[in-house]
């Protein structure tokens, strides 16, 4: 058994004729909370296709996700794939309350680290309100705190040839014939240094809770729920994704789903 089920996921697969066009054709059953009004949404909701090089020209470096207030939370986030991981050494570290918990960080960095949550919360924070839009057709508007990836990886010195920033979590996703798969995302070095990419250990105004992805999960706020990896474990910088699961940059994507997934 796995702790995700993928009965939700069949009819998506199935259905699945190219990856960018699942991740457009996703937007168009976002509830009446989508922004409507966003003339670049709009442009990239009708622009099938649409490549990662066009979506970053549309978008540009730093443009940023529609932050929310307080009075749009209508709803708690709402828990999606894994929920609570059965892996032995989740299990361990949840039932301490996470207080050996250590993100580490290593790959192609002047320094590696190995940060505590005390150590994560003693860095400056940042809190946004966002709206979180899964692939299934769902959103959910909620208030999101952590501390910025871009401070995490200042302290751990990148490359310059450094690309991508890997994710490594605890939970397994699936259990094939092969060994159990692991959740596992990527982005690149520019969403990476974004702004609105926080590491959040707090949901609402709460201590993030284990269906949420405890004690520490990615927040990517212009790409789609897959993307914002939950029960983050280690990050690895590195140069390219091919070496990760079956190359393709996430569990998702090696199953067809599209890489970028911006919205
Ligand atoms: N480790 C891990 N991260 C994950 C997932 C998962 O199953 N495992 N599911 C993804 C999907 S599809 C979504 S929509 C969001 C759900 O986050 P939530 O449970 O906080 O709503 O987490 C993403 N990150
Ligand atoms: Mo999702």
């Amino acid at each position: 058994m796995s702790d995700f089920d993928p009965a939700r996921r069949r009819l998506l697969t199935a259905g699945l004729v190219g990856a960018s066009s699942l991740a457009v054709s996703g937007c168009d059953a976002f509830d009446m909370l989508s922004d409507r009004d966003n003339a670049v949404r709009n442009f990239i909701e009708g622009a099938n296709g649409l490549t990662y090089r066009a979506q970053r020209i549309l978008l540009g470096r730093d443009a940023l996700a529609k932050e929310f207030t307080r009075a749009d939370i209508l709803q708690p986030q709402r828990p999606n794939g894994v929920t609570n991981p059965s892996d032995a050494d989740y299990k361990a570290l949840a039932a301490e309350d996470f207080k050996a918990y250590r993100l580490e960080v290593s790959g192609m960095v002047g320094a590696r680290l190995s940060l505590s949550l005390d150590d994560l919360q003693a860095m400056p924070s940042r809190s946004q309100i966002t709206r979180h839009d899964c692939v299934e057709g769902w959103s959910c508007i909620a208030e999101w705190s952590g501390v910025a990836l871009s401070a995490v990886l200042e302290r751990a010195k990148p490359a310059q040839s450094a690309r991508f920033v890997v994710f490594n979590c605890f939970d397994t996703i699936e259990r094939g014939l092969s060994g159990n798969i692991k959740y596992y995302e990527s982005i690149d070095m520019m969403d990476a240094y974004h702004p609105q990419t926080i590491l959040a250990y707090g949901l609402n105004r709460k201590v993030l809770p284990v269906s949420n992805g405890a004690p520490l999960r990615l927040r990517v706020e212009r790409q789609l729920g897959y993307k914002m990896a939950k029960y983050v474990r280690s990050i690895e910088l590195v140069d390219r994704l091919t070496p990760f699961g079956l190359g393709k940059g996430g569990y998702w994507e090696d199953r067809g789903y599209d890489w970028y997934a911006g919205i």
